[in-house]
């Protein structure tokens, strides 16, 4: 029996106000694994309401007890992460290497943000007059709405509450209607290690309703979201126009270059790993490999017979390389994107079609596909969001450079050579908020800032050094203890 869910508001599970409840399958058999509310705007209402009542007291906790709680919620992650990982690989059908590294994640960044609970710094700036004293501090923006997507259920709720909370903010989350349990399962961590009543809100369903509720309310003050551009730039327009603050991190076309003296055996792994890695569902994917002339027809032979030999099949299963792809819909979309290649005239070297047979059928899978292309082309530019690899050629790291920056999107990039001025010479001019140099485009670790430029996203980094910038706003502070009025920029 599927296990049937409530929404989460001022620290109880309760019933929504909604008639209906959407279904979550696991995209490896079509199996239900649990039935969650198609959430109402009623029910947001009810979460803003629970929000706006927890804020005084939780802005005013110590934000090192804040911190202590975050920590404590890492510790239960840890203790909880085979059975979450599992769940996980069954909710989104990453493999449970993936599924298990993703839990990882989120205990990283838990223990990482617990300690910003004792930093919030700010700076004492010298004044311009005597006896007279300068300084920031740091307040929480308010109430956040919190919007994740499906392909990190776990990782990228996480960054998002904990900066969130250790930032004093209290929040109204939508997970994905994809993957709610794992978002669910987060919300019951944070619970029991101690996350006051109100201060995390969760409501699932259609963001046509509760996703629309959330960016319409004039009680959000930070709206962050992580999923498609398309609604990123619906978001961003909402937030626009009442001048709430948006963070947005949307999509990539992320490229790896693989220069002549590249180490071709390092690079095949690494593509491999970045392009068919959770059935290329990361926005981080490698989706454009950029391959210089001189070792073009080589490196893709290689590239290609090694991708013809991956596994595809259960998650669950340890000798699987690639799980499913997320769902029907998803499917329907790479599908056509392949069909779209093959119009363009792009030349298919492997995959380019569903499997059938063998238990296949009663999910979603996707043979790992590589497209030769031209970097004109729809496949070379556009995000498929799926298994799917456009390989191009350059002439020179020049040329390789211009085809890399020539897309909308700018998040994750790569380069591989053994030329350490060239490397250097790469991270100035990949535009890109992430560049690797004889690393995969995937992988970002939770204490640097995530986020891209173009069309990848607006407002402060994620995670990191920066996490706290998207949930604080900056006061400047003058303490004047000359006993007079002192008169700045006035001359007496
Ligand atoms: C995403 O796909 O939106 O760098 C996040 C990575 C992961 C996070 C990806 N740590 O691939």
């Amino acid at each position: 029996m599927a296990e049937e869910y409530g929404i989460y508001i001022g620290g109880e599970w309760v019933e929504s106000s909604a008639e209906e409840l959407f279904d979550v399958v696991n995209p490896a058999n079509g199996q239900t694994l649990a039935r969650f509310p198609q959430g109402t705007r009623e029910d947001v209402q009810r979460a803003l309401e629970a929000a706006k009542a927890a804020f005084p007291q939780w802005k005013s906790t110590p934000p090192a007890k804040r911190g202590e709680v975050l920590l404590r919620a890492g510790q239960i992650l840890r203790e909880k992460k085979d059975d979450l990982g599992k769940l996980l690989a069954r909710e989104n059908g990453k493999v449970l290497a993936e599924a298990r590294g993703e839990v990882q994640e989120a205990i990283d960044f838990f223990e990482y943000i617990a300690g910003e609970g004792r930093r919030l710094l700010g700076e004492t700036v010298a004044t311009e007059l005597p006896d007279k004293f300068a300084m920031t501090v740091r307040v929480p923006v308010g109430i956040a709405g919190l919007i994740t997507p499906w392909n990190f259920p776990i990782a990228i709720p996480s960054w998002k509450i904990g900066a969130a909370a250790v930032s004093g903010c209290t929040a109204v989350f939508k997970p994905a209607t994809g993957t709610p349990i794992l978002g669910a399962k987060l919300v019951s961590v944070l619970e029991e290690a101690g996350l006051p009543p109100g201060v995390l809100n969760m409501v699932t369903g259609a963001g046509s309703v509760v996703g629309d509720e959330i960016i319409n309310s004039p009680l959000i003050r930070v709206i962050s979201f992580t999923g498609g551009v398309d609604t990123g730039r619906v978001v961003y327009g909402c937030g626009a126009s009442r001048l709430a603050r948006v963070g947005l991190e949307l999509g990539g076309k992320n490229p790896i270059i693989l220069m002549d003296d590249a180490d071709q055996d390092l690079a095949l792994e690494g593509v491999l790993f970045a392009a068919f890695g959770t059935a290329g569902q990361r926005c981080t994917a490698c989706s454009r490999v950029i391959i210089h002339k001189k070792i073009y027809d080589e490196f893709l032979d290689d590239l290609v017979e090694e991708t013809e030999a991956l596994k595809v099949g259960d998650p669950l299963d340890p000798s699987v390389d690639v799980g499913p792809v997320k769902g029907r819909e998803q499917e329907e979309k790479i599908l056509r994107y392949i069909e779209i290649g093959k119009e363009e005239g792009a030349r298919l070297r492997c995959g380019g079609e569903k499997l059938t047979g063998n238990g296949y059928d009663l999910g979603t899978f996707i043979r790992p596909t590589i497209f030769e292309g031209k970097p004109e082309m729809r496949i070379a530019k556009e995000e498929i969001f799926g298994p799917v690899l456009t390989i191009l050629e350059a002439k020179n790291y020049q040329e390789a450079v211009e085809i890399a920056n020539d897309v909308e999107y700018g998040l994750s990039s790569s380069l591989y050579t053994q030329n350490v001025n060239l490397a250097f010479r790469a991270i100035q001019d990949i535009e890109a908020g992430i560049t690797y140099i004889n690393a995969p485009t995937i992988g970002a670790e939770v204490q640097l800032p995530f986020g891209g430029v173009k069309s990848t996203g607006t407002g402060a980094r994620e995670a990191g050094t920066t996490a706290i910038e998207e949930f604080t706003e900056i006061k400047s502070v003058y303490v004047d203890y000359s006993g007079r009025l002192q008169k700045a920029q006035i001359e007496e």
